[in-house]
């Protein structure tokens, strides 16, 4: 039987892995109408457990190394409690979960471009009690403010939700819009995605085309300089590690919870 008991359990072990925060879902309390619905992923799920991951001062590094260096480490560490987490609920209840991956494999179909993840951890973030929507489109934790990186772990325990945020986090300061290089959150409640896309990832899929076609246009003499450019070595350089993120304006900027 699910009592407060398991949350309780699930929560310490949850937090004595290093993780800042974890909340609950039941999934008929998420609600994200743009991604799949969760029956196509794992009809038996239930809940999910939500943790929130605090990202170190990393990403207000003018070095993007020393910035894209603290997500890996971060998503690194978020993987390994994925797994563990994942493991320690089929271990001690006896039943099936799954982890969500934090950024990606993403369903790269021309259904969703790359740019809808199998859950939106966002939206589970809000449904366990873990934020709230601020004016950049992310989710503010009343606590840790707006840096937090979210996981989840679907279930099939029937664990109650835990209680909302009500009320606003954002404080309406809007120095993350003006602080967005692209404007891509001009429009209130909407990220453009290709102005964040091409500013936040210019070494993506985007530039990787952008360069080939250049390339089979060019002389062979011009081809052998592409090859010893800055634009060729940061797109080889994102093939080998994933996506890899140059602007974290709207995050960082945010004045919210950063002294923790
Ligand atoms: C694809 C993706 C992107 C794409 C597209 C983003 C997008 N608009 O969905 C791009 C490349 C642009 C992107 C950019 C960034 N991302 Co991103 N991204 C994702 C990913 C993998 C999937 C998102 C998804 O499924 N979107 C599709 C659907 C769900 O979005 P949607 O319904 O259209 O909702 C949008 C709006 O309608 C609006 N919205 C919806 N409901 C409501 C309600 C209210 C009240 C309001 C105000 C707005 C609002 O917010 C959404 C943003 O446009 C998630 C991880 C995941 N699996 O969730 C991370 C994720 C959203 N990204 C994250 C981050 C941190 C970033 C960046 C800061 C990049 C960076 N350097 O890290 C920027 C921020 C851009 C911004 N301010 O919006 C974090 C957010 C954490 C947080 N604190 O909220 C996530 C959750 C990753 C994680 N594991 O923590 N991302």
């Amino acid at each position: 039987m699910v009592t407060e008991d398991t949350k309780k359990k699930i929560r310490q072990y949850v937090l004595d892995l290093g993780v800042d925060d974890v909340g609950f879902a039941n999934v008929n309390d998420y609600s994200s109408p743009r991604s799949p619905k969760i029956e196509s992923i794992f009809p038996q799920a239930r809940s999910m457990v939500v943790m929130a991951f605090k990202e170190p001062s990393n990403c207000e590094s003018s070095s993007s190394a020393i910035a894209m260096g603290g997500r890996l480490d971060l998503m690194e560490f978020t993987r390994s409690c994925n797994y563990k987490v994942t493991r320690f609920l089929e271990k001690e209840f006896h039943i099936k979960s799954m982890s969500v991956p934090v950024s990606y494999p993403l369903d790269m179909s021309s259904k969703t471009g790359g740019l809808i993840g199998e859950v939106s951890l966002r939206h589970a973030a809000l449904a366990a009690g873990l934020g709230a929507f601020g004016r950049h489109n992310l989710i503010i934790h009343p606590r840790l403010g707006t840096r937090v990186i979210y996981s989840a772990i679907l279930n099939e325990l029937d664990l109650p939700s835990d209680p909302q945020v009500t009320g606003d986090l954002c404080i309406d300061c809007d120095i993350c819009v003006e602080s967005c290089p692209a404007g891509a959150l001009n429009e209130e409640g909407k990220t453009h995605l290709m102005k964040c896309l091409r500013n936040s990832q210019p070494h993506g899929l985007g530039g990787d085309i952008s360069f080939w076609r250049k390339f089979v246009d060019s002389t062979p003499e011009v081809q052998k300089k592409m090859f010893l450019t800055e634009e060729y070595m940061r797109n080889y350089q994102a093939q080998l590690i994933g996506f890899q993120y140059f602007c974290f304006n709207c995050y960082t900027s945010c004045p919210l919870g950063n002294d923790l």
